[in-house]
Protein backbone atom coordinates (compact mmCIF):
# COMPACT_ATOMS: atom_id res chain seq x y z
CA UNK A 1 0.00 0.00 0.00
CA UNK A 2 1.62 3.44 -0.82
CA UNK A 3 1.53 5.85 2.11
CA UNK A 4 0.74 9.59 1.37
CA UNK A 5 1.89 12.29 3.46
CA UNK A 6 -0.66 14.91 4.74
CA UNK A 7 0.86 17.70 2.03
CA UNK A 8 0.28 14.67 -1.19
CA UNK A 9 -3.16 14.22 0.57
CA UNK A 10 -4.32 17.72 0.53
CA UNK A 11 -2.67 18.70 -3.08
CA UNK A 12 -4.73 15.31 -4.30
CA UNK A 13 -8.00 16.33 -2.47
CA UNK A 14 -7.62 19.67 -4.10
CA UNK A 15 -6.98 18.68 -7.71
CA UNK A 16 -9.23 15.44 -7.71
CA UNK A 17 -12.20 16.86 -6.22
CA UNK A 18 -12.49 20.63 -6.43
CA UNK A 19 -14.29 20.37 -2.89
CA UNK A 20 -11.91 20.11 -0.51
CA UNK A 21 -11.69 17.39 2.00
CA UNK A 22 -8.95 17.96 4.77
CA UNK A 23 -8.15 14.28 6.06
CA UNK A 24 -9.96 13.61 9.18
CA UNK A 25 -12.29 16.48 8.56
CA UNK A 26 -16.19 16.47 7.17
CA UNK A 27 -16.22 17.74 4.07
CA UNK A 28 -16.21 21.45 3.90
CA UNK A 29 -19.21 23.27 2.82
CA UNK A 30 -18.23 25.30 -0.67
CA UNK A 31 -18.57 28.54 1.66
CA UNK A 32 -16.06 28.03 4.62
CA UNK A 33 -12.40 29.17 3.26
CA UNK A 34 -9.84 27.74 4.68
CA UNK A 35 -6.07 29.32 6.20
CA UNK A 36 -2.79 27.74 7.50
CA UNK A 37 -0.64 29.56 10.08
CA UNK A 38 2.56 28.07 11.38
CA UNK A 39 2.02 29.61 15.04
CA UNK A 40 -0.16 28.64 17.77
CA UNK A 41 -4.01 30.12 18.04
CA UNK A 42 -3.26 32.14 20.59
CA UNK A 43 -0.85 34.11 18.56
CA UNK A 44 -1.45 37.79 17.09
CA UNK A 45 -0.96 36.52 13.61
CA UNK A 46 -3.56 33.65 14.01
CA UNK A 47 -5.89 35.84 15.92
CA UNK A 48 -5.69 38.54 13.05
CA UNK A 49 -6.83 35.61 10.64
CA UNK A 50 -9.33 34.59 12.73
CA UNK A 51 -11.17 38.24 13.04
CA UNK A 52 -10.81 39.10 9.53
CA UNK A 53 -12.74 35.95 8.97
CA UNK A 54 -15.45 37.12 11.32
CA UNK A 55 -15.24 40.95 9.05
CA UNK A 56 -16.03 38.16 6.35
CA UNK A 57 -18.66 36.81 7.59
CA UNK A 58 -20.27 40.13 8.66
CA UNK A 59 -19.93 42.06 5.19
CA UNK A 60 -21.49 38.43 3.72
CA UNK A 61 -24.38 37.93 5.76
CA UNK A 62 -22.44 34.44 6.42
CA UNK A 63 -21.92 33.72 2.98
CA UNK A 64 -18.13 33.25 3.68
CA UNK A 65 -16.32 32.02 6.62
CA UNK A 66 -13.03 30.81 6.97
CA UNK A 67 -11.46 27.93 9.21
CA UNK A 68 -7.63 28.64 10.43
CA UNK A 69 -5.76 25.65 10.47
CA UNK A 70 -3.07 26.82 13.10
CA UNK A 71 0.19 25.23 14.88
CA UNK A 72 1.25 24.04 11.31
CA UNK A 73 -1.15 21.26 11.34
CA UNK A 74 -1.30 21.62 7.59
CA UNK A 75 2.43 21.34 7.42
CA UNK A 76 5.58 23.51 7.73
CA UNK A 77 5.38 27.00 5.51
CA UNK A 78 6.92 26.56 2.27
CA UNK A 79 4.66 23.06 1.78
CA UNK A 80 1.39 25.07 2.96
CA UNK A 81 2.29 27.87 0.32
CA UNK A 82 2.59 25.26 -2.39
CA UNK A 83 -0.83 23.80 -1.53
CA UNK A 84 -2.19 27.52 -1.47
CA UNK A 85 -0.70 28.00 -5.37
CA UNK A 86 -2.74 24.74 -6.33
CA UNK A 87 -5.98 25.87 -4.53
CA UNK A 88 -5.90 22.97 -1.84
CA UNK A 89 -6.15 25.87 0.99
CA UNK A 90 -7.30 29.57 0.12
CA UNK A 91 -5.77 31.63 2.63
CA UNK A 92 -2.35 31.37 4.02
CA UNK A 93 -0.31 32.97 6.79
CA UNK A 94 3.35 32.70 6.08
CA UNK A 95 6.46 35.02 6.80
CA UNK A 96 8.19 36.89 3.55
CA UNK A 97 10.83 33.91 4.30
CA UNK A 98 9.95 31.11 2.10
CA UNK A 99 8.34 33.58 -0.21
CA UNK A 100 11.78 35.14 -1.12
CA UNK A 101 12.59 31.93 -3.48
CA UNK A 102 9.38 32.30 -5.58
CA UNK A 103 9.19 36.02 -6.09
CA UNK A 104 12.16 37.81 -5.96
CA UNK A 105 10.43 41.63 -4.81
CA UNK A 106 9.74 39.74 -1.87
CA UNK A 107 13.32 39.88 -1.08
CA UNK A 108 13.30 43.81 -0.67
CA UNK A 109 11.87 44.02 2.94
CA UNK A 110 13.46 41.20 4.30
CA UNK A 111 17.22 43.09 3.38
CA UNK A 112 18.89 42.99 6.99
CA UNK A 113 18.92 46.16 8.17
CA UNK A 114 17.27 48.20 5.43
CA UNK A 115 14.18 49.52 7.74
CA UNK A 116 15.30 51.57 10.37
CA UNK A 117 12.02 50.76 12.54
CA UNK A 118 8.96 49.45 13.10
CA UNK A 119 7.17 53.17 12.43
CA UNK A 120 9.61 52.94 8.70
CA UNK A 121 8.86 49.53 8.17
CA UNK A 122 4.59 50.41 8.66
CA UNK A 123 5.08 53.75 6.47
CA UNK A 124 7.16 51.63 3.91
CA UNK A 125 4.78 48.95 3.67
CA UNK A 126 1.68 51.43 3.75
CA UNK A 127 2.46 53.17 1.16
CA UNK A 128 2.42 51.83 -2.95
CA UNK A 129 5.29 50.31 -2.38
CA UNK A 130 3.88 47.67 -0.26
CA UNK A 131 1.25 47.11 -2.88
CA UNK A 132 3.08 46.70 -5.52
CA UNK A 133 5.07 44.09 -3.84
CA UNK A 134 1.93 41.75 -2.88
CA UNK A 135 0.38 42.08 -6.10
CA UNK A 136 3.62 40.90 -7.60
CA UNK A 137 2.50 37.28 -5.92
CA UNK A 138 -0.23 37.30 -8.49
CA UNK A 139 1.73 35.48 -11.50
CA UNK A 140 2.66 32.67 -8.74
CA UNK A 141 -0.59 31.88 -7.86
CA UNK A 142 -1.45 33.54 -5.09
CA UNK A 143 -2.71 37.31 -4.15
CA UNK A 144 -0.98 39.28 -1.92
CA UNK A 145 -3.48 41.16 1.01
CA UNK A 146 -1.65 42.87 3.31
CA UNK A 147 1.38 42.63 5.74
CA UNK A 148 1.43 41.29 9.25
CA UNK A 149 3.85 43.30 12.11
CA UNK A 150 6.15 40.62 12.51
CA UNK A 151 8.56 42.81 14.76
CA UNK A 152 12.69 42.77 14.88
CA UNK A 153 14.30 39.50 14.66
CA UNK A 154 17.61 39.25 16.56
CA UNK A 155 19.84 35.84 17.70
CA UNK A 156 19.45 33.51 20.35
CA UNK A 157 21.89 30.88 21.30
CA UNK A 158 22.60 27.82 23.76
CA UNK A 159 27.03 29.07 24.23
CA UNK A 160 27.27 33.12 25.13
CA UNK A 161 25.79 36.41 24.46
CA UNK A 162 26.66 37.94 21.05
CA UNK A 163 28.02 41.27 20.97
CA UNK A 164 30.29 41.11 17.93
CA UNK A 165 30.18 39.23 14.43
CA UNK A 166 33.27 37.36 16.10
CA UNK A 167 31.11 35.98 19.08
CA UNK A 168 29.20 33.74 15.99
CA UNK A 169 32.40 32.35 14.39
CA UNK A 170 31.35 28.69 14.29
CA UNK A 171 28.02 29.02 15.56
CA UNK A 172 25.71 26.62 14.00
CA UNK A 173 22.28 28.70 13.87
CA UNK A 174 18.99 27.84 12.57
CA UNK A 175 17.03 30.14 9.39
CA UNK A 176 14.32 29.70 7.65
CA UNK A 177 14.40 27.95 4.09
CA UNK A 178 15.51 30.98 2.11
CA UNK A 179 18.66 31.75 0.23
CA UNK A 180 19.04 35.49 1.76
CA UNK A 181 19.10 34.34 5.35
CA UNK A 182 21.62 31.69 4.48
CA UNK A 183 23.91 34.71 2.88
CA UNK A 184 23.22 36.35 6.03
CA UNK A 185 24.46 34.44 8.42
CA UNK A 186 27.14 33.37 6.60
CA UNK A 187 28.05 37.01 6.00
CA UNK A 188 28.60 36.96 9.99
CA UNK A 189 31.10 33.67 9.87
CA UNK A 190 28.26 31.48 11.58
CA UNK A 191 27.22 28.28 9.84
CA UNK A 192 23.25 28.74 8.47
CA UNK A 193 21.17 25.27 9.02
CA UNK A 194 17.67 25.88 6.86
CA UNK A 195 15.08 24.42 8.40
CA UNK A 196 11.29 24.59 9.32
CA UNK A 197 10.51 26.51 12.41
CA UNK A 198 8.46 23.03 14.16
CA UNK A 199 11.92 21.51 14.20
CA UNK A 200 14.31 24.02 16.15
CA UNK A 201 13.15 23.43 19.85
CA UNK A 202 14.27 19.76 19.30
CA UNK A 203 17.24 20.34 17.20
CA UNK A 204 18.69 23.27 20.10
CA UNK A 205 17.68 20.67 22.78
CA UNK A 206 19.86 18.05 20.80
CA UNK A 207 22.30 20.20 20.41
CA UNK A 208 22.00 19.39 16.21
CA UNK A 209 21.97 23.61 16.22
CA UNK A 210 23.30 26.10 18.87
CA UNK A 211 21.21 28.95 17.98
CA UNK A 212 18.66 30.86 15.80
CA UNK A 213 17.00 33.90 15.14
CA UNK A 214 13.72 35.62 15.96
CA UNK A 215 11.52 38.32 17.31
CA UNK A 216 10.83 37.79 21.17
CA UNK A 217 6.85 36.26 20.87
CA UNK A 218 8.57 33.27 18.53
CA UNK A 219 11.62 33.16 20.68
CA UNK A 220 8.74 32.36 23.48
CA UNK A 221 5.67 30.00 21.96
CA UNK A 222 8.49 27.53 20.66
CA UNK A 223 10.04 27.41 23.88
CA UNK A 224 13.04 28.19 22.26
CA UNK A 225 14.50 30.20 25.47
CA UNK A 226 14.18 27.17 27.87
CA UNK A 227 16.94 25.59 25.79
CA UNK A 228 18.73 28.77 23.77
CA UNK A 229 19.55 31.14 26.96
CA UNK A 230 20.87 33.95 25.34
CA UNK A 231 19.21 36.51 23.62
CA UNK A 232 21.20 39.16 21.79
CA UNK A 233 19.50 42.14 19.86
CA UNK A 234 21.22 42.92 16.96
CA UNK A 235 17.22 43.67 15.45
CA UNK A 236 18.69 42.93 12.05
CA UNK A 237 15.75 41.94 10.54
CA UNK A 238 12.01 44.03 10.30
CA UNK A 239 11.00 41.89 7.46
CA UNK A 240 6.77 41.33 8.00
CA UNK A 241 4.70 38.58 7.77
CA UNK A 242 2.59 38.08 4.65
CA UNK A 243 -1.58 37.44 4.41
CA UNK A 244 -2.19 35.56 1.24
CA UNK A 245 -5.21 34.25 -1.30
CA UNK A 246 -4.97 31.58 -3.59
CA UNK A 247 -5.55 32.30 -7.00
CA UNK A 248 -7.62 29.77 -8.03
CA UNK A 249 -10.07 30.66 -5.07
CA UNK A 250 -9.94 34.33 -5.81
CA UNK A 251 -11.03 33.66 -9.17
CA UNK A 252 -14.04 32.05 -7.87
CA UNK A 253 -15.48 34.99 -6.20
CA UNK A 254 -17.53 37.73 -7.51
CA UNK A 255 -15.95 41.18 -7.92
CA UNK A 256 -17.73 42.06 -5.38
CA UNK A 257 -16.66 39.46 -3.13
CA UNK A 258 -13.09 39.89 -3.91
CA UNK A 259 -13.34 43.54 -3.21
CA UNK A 260 -15.05 42.59 0.46
CA UNK A 261 -11.66 39.67 0.96
CA UNK A 262 -9.57 42.73 0.25
CA UNK A 263 -10.54 45.23 2.15
CA UNK A 264 -11.24 42.94 5.27
CA UNK A 265 -7.66 41.86 4.92
CA UNK A 266 -6.71 45.70 5.24
CA UNK A 267 -9.17 46.21 8.30
CA UNK A 268 -7.37 42.95 10.12
CA UNK A 269 -3.86 45.05 10.11
CA UNK A 270 -4.53 47.60 13.06
CA UNK A 271 -6.05 45.02 15.15
CA UNK A 272 -2.85 42.65 14.25
CA UNK A 273 -0.73 45.69 15.52
CA UNK A 274 -2.55 46.31 18.34
CA UNK A 275 -1.96 42.82 19.56
CA UNK A 276 1.24 42.29 18.29
CA UNK A 277 2.60 45.16 20.70
CA UNK A 278 0.88 43.55 23.34
CA UNK A 279 2.12 39.74 22.64
CA UNK A 280 5.67 41.18 22.44
CA UNK A 281 5.52 42.93 25.83
CA UNK A 282 4.16 39.66 27.11
CA UNK A 283 7.04 37.67 25.89
CA UNK A 284 9.82 40.21 26.82
CA UNK A 285 8.41 39.28 30.63
CA UNK A 286 8.25 35.85 29.99
CA UNK A 287 12.00 35.72 28.75
CA UNK A 288 13.36 37.97 31.18
CA UNK A 289 11.38 36.16 33.94
CA UNK A 290 12.74 33.04 33.04
CA UNK A 291 16.30 34.28 33.40
CA UNK A 292 17.29 34.36 29.87
CA UNK A 293 20.11 36.87 29.23
CA UNK A 294 19.26 39.48 27.27
CA UNK A 295 22.02 41.65 25.90
CA UNK A 296 21.58 45.08 23.37
CA UNK A 297 24.21 44.93 20.63
CA UNK A 298 25.79 47.86 19.15
CA UNK A 299 24.65 46.82 15.50
CA UNK A 300 27.38 49.21 13.67
CA UNK A 301 29.90 45.94 12.50
CA UNK A 302 26.55 43.88 11.89
CA UNK A 303 25.44 46.33 9.49
CA UNK A 304 28.04 46.73 7.42
CA UNK A 305 28.54 43.18 7.02
CA UNK A 306 25.04 42.48 6.31
CA UNK A 307 24.54 45.21 3.90
CA UNK A 308 27.22 44.42 1.53
CA UNK A 309 25.44 41.89 0.97
CA UNK A 310 22.00 43.53 -1.04
CA UNK A 311 23.13 43.89 -4.01
CA UNK A 312 23.64 39.64 -4.55
CA UNK A 313 19.97 40.17 -3.57
CA UNK A 314 18.57 42.72 -4.98
CA UNK A 315 19.92 43.03 -8.62
CA UNK A 316 17.20 44.21 -11.19
CA UNK A 317 16.84 48.04 -11.99
CA UNK A 318 13.27 48.50 -10.95
CA UNK A 319 13.82 46.45 -7.53
CA UNK A 320 16.58 48.84 -6.34
CA UNK A 321 14.25 51.98 -7.56
CA UNK A 322 12.02 49.99 -4.53
CA UNK A 323 14.98 49.84 -2.40
CA UNK A 324 16.01 53.80 -3.02
CA UNK A 325 12.53 54.80 -2.09
CA UNK A 326 12.52 52.80 0.94
CA UNK A 327 15.59 54.42 1.97
CA UNK A 328 14.14 58.35 1.36
CA UNK A 329 11.23 56.99 3.63
CA UNK A 330 13.66 56.97 6.72
CA UNK A 331 13.67 59.65 9.52
CA UNK A 332 17.54 58.96 10.57
C1 LIG B 1 8.23 33.77 12.72
C2 LIG B 1 7.14 33.89 11.69
C3 LIG B 1 6.74 32.55 11.17
C4 LIG B 1 7.94 31.73 10.71
C5 LIG B 1 9.04 31.80 11.72
C6 LIG B 1 10.32 31.11 11.24
O1 LIG B 1 8.63 35.02 13.17
O2 LIG B 1 6.01 34.47 12.29
O3 LIG B 1 5.81 32.72 10.14
O4 LIG B 1 8.38 32.15 9.48
O5 LIG B 1 9.33 33.11 12.14
O6 LIG B 1 11.39 31.56 11.61
O7 LIG B 1 10.21 30.12 10.53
Amino acid sequence: MIKLGRRELLVGAALTSGALILPGCAPRLSNLFTSADTHVKDYPTVQAVEYFGQLLSERTDGRLGLKVYSGGQLGNESDTLEITTFGGLDFNRVNLAPLNSIEATTRIPSLPFLFESTEHMRKSLDSEIGDEILASLERHGLIGLCFYDSGARSFYNSRGPINTPEDMRGLKLRVPGSDLYVAMVKALGADAVPMPLDEVYQSLSQGVIDGAENNWPSFESGRHYEVATYYSLTRHLLAPEAFVMSKISWDKLSTADQQVVRQSAKDSVPYMRKLWDRQVEKSMKVITGAGVKVNMVDPAPFTELMTDMWSDFVDEPHQKVLVDRILAMRKG
